[in-house]
């Protein structure tokens, strides 16, 4: 008998396909303008051979080796679900009464899931945080680095990842946007929380057929899809914050700078405009000073400086720009260009962040009402930036200087993780999987054994979404979607939140953690507050049971018409509508950055040397800059075991973009399997050629799990091709302490010798107990 199962995930909504108890195949949301090809991975990865069918128990662990063992090398023991709840409360409890509730690690950074109550993070969070709290983590991966500075500038991080200024209001308006990084068409497959409608070509489309002509600074031509026409300016990774203080040259030079602007809405100017003259540091930001740091021809930069002062012009950069050594300066310098050229709250134009990176941005919707579970209060204030977990577990008693805080960083003894993979999202994993060492218990709940199972101490095997029911749900998307079980849960996988509440009653708290409520009972009630709320907005959203019969609800839009311009109040009447900063103005000096007087981060935007570009000392021995970025075929990690991210791969392993130049000099062809490698670590990728990535960089996107030789060695080769292997851990700077995966730089060889063969997508060694 053949089923059909509404559901939805990050990278769309679609009909599941059920048959027997298995999911055969999936079909587009038929609401959806542009469904993509990633849900067709999704009976794959389901019923992969990677499930995890039992919960099971480091066989090491068990026997007594804790701290200080390097993981992933030791055998797995299968366990009954009753012996590992008694086993999880007890150790929970000895950890809290030994040494506290910080040495508990629930940070449990990454995307989950798309369904709102089953999201596992939320359900970890709820159990620890009741339990008596745990160490846990601010900021995304994504956007650190933004999230630190954006609020010093501009009283808001709307910019980087709220309602900014719309793609109606861009394509009405403006004549020129500038895109550092491109707007990467492959990026607008996903959204936190589902993609019910993939806006994001659609909308870029429309814009250039409204007459927007489309920039695309990047040193990657593929980071615009040909049909929006963008001219490509070629760029040296990492070196935007110095292309755009020589745009602000050329219009200084040009006298075409807004005195008016600058003077009623914007502090600091007196600062920055001697540092672009070179009156205050002795280097005049000149376009042909910036041409030698970046390899764009000063003729270039100069035209478009002129170019964005003479017409109406939207700037904004790929959240990839702020994922690099020094992060903060290329946003910050895009923000004061913006205010000098008077555009920032002008209709369609100005500045932010992101609308290359991901499917909502900018798409012209009201804000509507969210479906969430609620979050527990953590009792714990203790918290590291996200990116910091490695120094965390190396530096246990040392301060950590964050934007402006100074913190302690606490001894941590038990790790537990639900809905992330730092094996996947951390940078430098031989330097992580060392410090993973210092953890005496390392807790994963995971439907797969990804690499953060296999190296993990304690396994609970948990349901994927098609195993349950749930809403999905994104803020900027047209509609909500009823996620509708659609086979049982496979072998004995659990739902988190049930897993979590077996060991909260062991505790003596399942009431609280549950409410009392089982899964149609919370579905029900989260529904009614998001119904509620939808009301006080003057609309009426259908009962909870219309609303589940029908699978999915179309929450209306805007009227017809109206678009959005953000800070558009203040542009008018910067005094009766003040920017939340210090100053209520936009901040090209910030008091309040310079007061923490960070080296790598003074008072306005500079041009600092990345520690890893093609300019530096070290480009000698590893000549290549690698960029690593999301890759097209996947979710981060997810899906990689299914059909889209294997069609990629290139004999198994993950493609890396080349320039044939770069690849003739190393005898290299398309195909070839290569050792890619730095002073960190090695791993293996297949050769794709690309005449149009700039020669000297290389490009692999993340996402292949991690699959060292020799499993619990930090030195092994990755024979799969994650290029985590590779990136430096750095924070951005010591104010936003921000991931710098961008900043790398590598050698590539030929890989001689026989092809190890990719194992990571099987389960790692069980030792069955003796019957
Ligand atoms: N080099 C480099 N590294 C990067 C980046 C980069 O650009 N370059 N980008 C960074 C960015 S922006 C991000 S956001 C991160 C992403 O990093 P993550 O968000 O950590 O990556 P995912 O693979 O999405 O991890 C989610 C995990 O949750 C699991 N999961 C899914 N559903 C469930 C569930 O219902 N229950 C449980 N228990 N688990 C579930 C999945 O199997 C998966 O392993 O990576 C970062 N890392
Ligand atoms: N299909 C798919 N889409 C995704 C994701 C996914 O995993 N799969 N992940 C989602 C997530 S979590 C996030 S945070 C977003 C991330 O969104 P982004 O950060 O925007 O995405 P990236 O692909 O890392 O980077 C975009 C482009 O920036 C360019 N770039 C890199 N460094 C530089 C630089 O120094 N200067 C300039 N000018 N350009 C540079 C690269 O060529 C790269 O292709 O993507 C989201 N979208
Ligand atoms: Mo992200």
């Amino acid at each position: 008998m053949t089923e059909i199962k509404p559901h939805a995930a990050h990278w769309g909504y679609f009909d599941a396909v059920v048959e027997d108890g298995r999911v055969t195949g999936v079909r587009p949301f038929g609401r959806d303008p542009f469904p993509g090809s990633l849900i067709q991975a999704v009976p794959d990865a389901v019923h992969s051979a990677a499930r995890i069918d039992r919960p099971h128990v480091r066989k090491g662990w068990l026997e007594g080796k804790r701290r200080g063992v390097l993981r992933g090398g030791d055998p797995f023991v299968p366990v009954s679900w009753d012996r590992v709840t008694r086993l999880l409360a007890e150790e929970t409890a000895r950890v809290r009464a030994e040494h506290g509730p910080t040495a508990i690690y629930g940070g449990s950074y990454g995307w989950s899931s798309a369904g709102r109550y089953h999201h596992a993070k939320t359900q970890l969070q709820r159990f620890l945080g009741l339990g008596g709290g745990f160490t846990t983590s601010v900021n995304a991966y994504s956007y650190a680095t933004g999230q630190a500075l954006l609020p010093h500038l501009l009283g808001t991080n709307e910019v980087l990842l709220g309602r900014t200024t719309d793609w109606a209001a861009i394509a009405r308006h403006a004549k020129l946007m500038l895109c550092f990084g491109g707007l990467a068409a492959k990026n607008g497959m996903v959204t936190s929380g589902g993609a019910g409608q993939h806006a994001y070509l659609p909308l870029m489309r429309q814009a250039a057929a409204a007459g927007v002509r489309f920039v695309n600074i990047s040193p990657y031509k593929g980071d615009t899809e040909d049909a929006l026409g963008a001219e490509w300016v070629p760029i040296r990774p990492g070196t935007d914050a110095a292309m755009m203080l020589a745009m602000a040259h050329a219009v200084l030079a040009a006298g075409q700078e807004d005195r008016g602007y600058l003077a009623t809405h914007c502090v600091g100017w007196e600062k920055l405009r001697p540092y672009i003259t070179g009156e205050s540091d002795g280097t005049p930001k000149t376009p042909e000073w910036a041409a030698s740091i970046t390899g764009v021809p000063a003729a270039t930069i100069t035209r478009l400086a002129l170019e964005c002062a003479a017409q109406p012009c939207m700037l904004t950069a790929a959240w990839s720009l702020q994922r690099a050594d020094y992060g903060e300066q290329p946003y910050w310098m895009l923000v004061a260009l913006a205010a000098m050229l008077g555009r920032i709250g002008r209709p369609g134009q100005g500045v932010a962040f992101g609308y290359g990176s991901i499917n909502g941005m900018g798409t012209p919707r009201r804000e509507t009402p969210t479906v969430s579970t609620p979050a527990i209060r953590n009792p714990v204030g203790l918290y590291i930036p996200v990116a910091r977990v490695t120094e965390m577990l190396e530096r246990p008693g040392e301060v950590l200087h964050f934007n402006g805080n100074a913190i302690t960083l606490p001894d941590i003894r038990l790790i537990w993780w639900a809905g992330g993979n730092p094996f996947h999202h951390h940078q430098d994993l031989p330097r992580f999987l060392r410090a993973w060492s210092r953890a005496e218990t390392i807790v994963v709940q995971e439907p797969w054994w990804t690499a953060l199972a296999r190296h993990a101490d304690i396994v609970l095997p948990a349901t994927t979404t098609l195993e349950r029911n749930d809403i999905a749900c994104a803020g900027r998307d047209r509609f909500l979607r009823a996620m509708h079980q659609a086979i049982p849960p496979v072998a004995q996988a659990r739902n988190d939140v049930d897993m979590l509440a077996d060991i909260a009653e062991a505790l003596g708290y399942r009431d609280r953690f549950t409410e009392q409520r089982d899964e149609m009972g919370w579905l029900r009630h989260l529904y009614d507050r998001f119904r509620q709320a939808s009301a006080a907005t003057g609309f009426a959203a259908p009962s909870f049971d219309e609303f589940w019969a029908a699978g999915h609800l179309e929450v209306p839009d805007i009227e017809p018409g109206e678009e959005y311009t953000q800070f558009a109040e203040f542009a008018a009447d910067p005094e009766a509508n003040p920017l939340d900063t210090p100053s209520g103005k936009v901040e090209l000096f910030s008091e309040t950055i310079a007061s923490f007087n960070y080296a790598d981060c003074p008072g306005h935007p500079v041009w600092i040397p990345p520690r890893e570009w093609l300019g530096a000392k070290a480009a000698a021995d590893y000549p290549l800059h690698l960029l690593s970025f999301q890759p097209a075929t996947r979710l981060h990690g997810q899906l990689d075991t299914g059909r889209v991210a294997a069609a990629d791969k290139i004999q198994g392993r993950e493609p890396i973009l080349m320039h044939p130049q770069d690849a003739a000099a190393r005898g290299l062809a398309e195909g070839d399997i290569v050792r890619i490698f730095n002073a960190r670590g090695a791993c293996l990728g297949g050769v794709r050629l690309k005449p149009d990535i700039l020669p000297g960089v290389v490009a692999m996107a993340t996402g292949a799990w991690y699959d060292p030789l020799v499993p619990g060695d930090p030195d092994s080769i990755c024979v799969h091709g994650n290029p985590n292997v590779l990136t430096a851990d750095v924070g951005t700077s010591t104010l936003g302490q921000g991931p710098s995966a961008q900043s790398c730089l590598v050698q590539i060889e030929k890989w001689q010798g026989p092809l190890p063969p990719v194992t990571v997508h099987l389960p790692p060694r069980i030792e069955e107990p003796p019957a």
